[in-house]
């Protein structure tokens, strides 16, 4: 007792590690899978939620968790990215030590991009090292979900580990997806695969693996040393999950699992809140949840509040035209700028500046900015993308064989609509 109230008197604030921690964020990957969405912007910058970019989650995590610290890997089609990182994300003040920093790959050691995860840390050693933090935490931008990551860092010190890895349990048929590891009972990892065809579920629950973040803790000097020496073996292929994770483990490296439901803000039944939009599907499924009444995901929890860039625009609104038809919309989202006119909107999400004009159904939808859908068309099990101009009378989402010829329709039946789809050129874009 008397050791451990030592222990606990010695123990830094979480505060106080999270002064101490710099964060690298991880956005530079293709995140291919979500098709048409990615063709011209990397994934953390896809819009999300009715005003929201991906990103900005896992930066919102960050600066709730009181890090203030911030380095931004990107690399692939970042130009959207950096935008709406410059306009909405430069808030925060030098004079305090405070920063978000643009990460671009630049050839700063070799004259390769990044290769891999591990790569883009590497390739930044220089600037770490300058900003001397104690701990690093990586992030991935991809990811929606809130989490206090004061927490992991502050069990990442407390058990002296080498890393931490944060973790969810997921189906075991998703488990080819994930870098899936294996925990004894204090949660100290003892295996580790990334990717596994044929991947060991949790002893408690066979239906369910542990997965990885893809979220990491580590000790400053510990990961540069384990960077350097992954730089230097040409075998690797410099990622977190094929390389780094794996060798740790195998030479019994103090490596820990940190559980999304030990720290989660928010839990629901029983799982804390936390999606991949890896998929068109994906993608579409976490966005109409939030039409739910109390989604698992709480966007207007005050006590976590997640931050973006949004334009000045001037309010929702609804149009009676004065014929038989109210604009209206109900289980749905709508940003601002939006005009609905004698339409009906259900189970939607309309992000800023939609217009719909008379006599739409709409329903099922998730519209990106500066849509227009014209009179009389109807949109059900839809995506669409950003300044698409649905022709009037169009039909989509009913007719999946006709839908295919034009459009990019999902397994599962979810109409990906751009406006190269509709074959309207960039400069006619808003
Ligand atoms: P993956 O899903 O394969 O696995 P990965 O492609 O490595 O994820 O991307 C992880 C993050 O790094 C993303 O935010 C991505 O944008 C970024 N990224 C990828 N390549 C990059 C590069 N060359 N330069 C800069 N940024 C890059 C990872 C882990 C798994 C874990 C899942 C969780 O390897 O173990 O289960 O994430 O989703
Ligand atoms: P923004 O950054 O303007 O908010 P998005 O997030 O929709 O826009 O990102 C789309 C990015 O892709 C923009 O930089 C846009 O200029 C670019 N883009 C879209 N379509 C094309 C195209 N057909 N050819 C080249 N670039 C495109």
């Amino acid at each position: 007792y008397g050791l451990h109230r030592q222990y606990v008197a010695d123990r830094p604030s979480m505060a106080h590690l999270a002064r101490q921690t710099l964060t690298i964020v991880l956005a530079g990957g293709r995140g291919s899978r979500l098709g048409p969405l990615t063709d011209w912007r990397a994934k953390p910058a896809v819009p999300f939620g009715g005003k929201f970019r991906i990103i900005d989650f896992a930066l919102s995590n960050c600066l709730n968790s009181g890090i203030r610290r911030i380095g931004i890997a990107t690399q692939y089609k970042a130009q959207s990215l950096i935008h709406h990182l410059q306009r909405g994300w430069s808030f925060l003040d030098g004079r305090f030590n405070e920063f978000i920093e643009l990460l671009p790959a630049q050839q700063r050691i070799t004259a390769d991009w990044y290769r891999g995860t591990a790569d883009a840390v590497h390739q930044n050693l220089d600037i770490l090292r300058r900003h001397g933090p104690k701990l690093v935490l990586i992030l991935a931008g991809d990811h929606i979900y809130k989490m206090d990551y004061a927490r992991m860092i502050d069990e990442h010190v407390s058990r002296r580990a080498d890393m931490t890895v944060g973790c969810v349990e997921v189906p075991v048929a998703e488990a080819s997806a994930f870098g899936v590891m294996e925990v004894d009972d204090q949660f100290r990892v003892t295996a580790f695969r990334e990717k596994p065809k044929d991947p060991k579920p949790m002893p408690h629950d066979p239906s369910r693996v542990l997965a990885s973040m893809g979220i990491y803790v580590f000790g400053a000097e510990f990961l540069y040393e384990q960077l350097i020496r992954d730089a230097e073996d040409e075998s690797s292929s410099h990622d977190f999950g094929t390389d780094i994770i794996p060798r740790l483990v195998a030479a019994k490296g103090s490596v820990w699992a940190h559980r999304l439901r030990d720290s989660s803000v928010q839990v629901t039944d029983g799982e804390p809140y936390w999606r991949d939009v890896g998929t068109i599907d994906a993608f579409w499924d976490a966005n109409m949840e939030l039409t739910r009444v109390t989604p698992a995901l709480d966007l207007y929890d005050q006590d976590w509040p997640i931050w973006t860039y949004q334009e000045q625009l001037p309010p929702a609104k609804f149009v009676f035209d004065g014929s038989d038809r109210r604009g209206s919309a109900v289980d749905s989202l709508v940003s601002g700028g939006c005009i609905v006119s004698g339409s009906t909107v259900r189970q939607s999400l309309l992000f800023s500046s939609v217009r719909i004009e008379d006599y739409c159904e709409v329903e099922e939808a998730v519209i990106l900015p500066n849509v227009e859908v014209g009179r009389g068309a109807a949109l059900r099990r839809v995506v669409v993308d950003k300044g698409a101009k649905i022709p009037p009378k169009m039909r989509i989402g009913f007719d999946p064989v006709e839908d295919a010829k034009r459009f990019h329709v999902t397994d599962k039946g979810i109409t990906l609509v751009t406006p190269e789809m509709l074959g309207q050129q960039l400069h006619h874009l808003k």
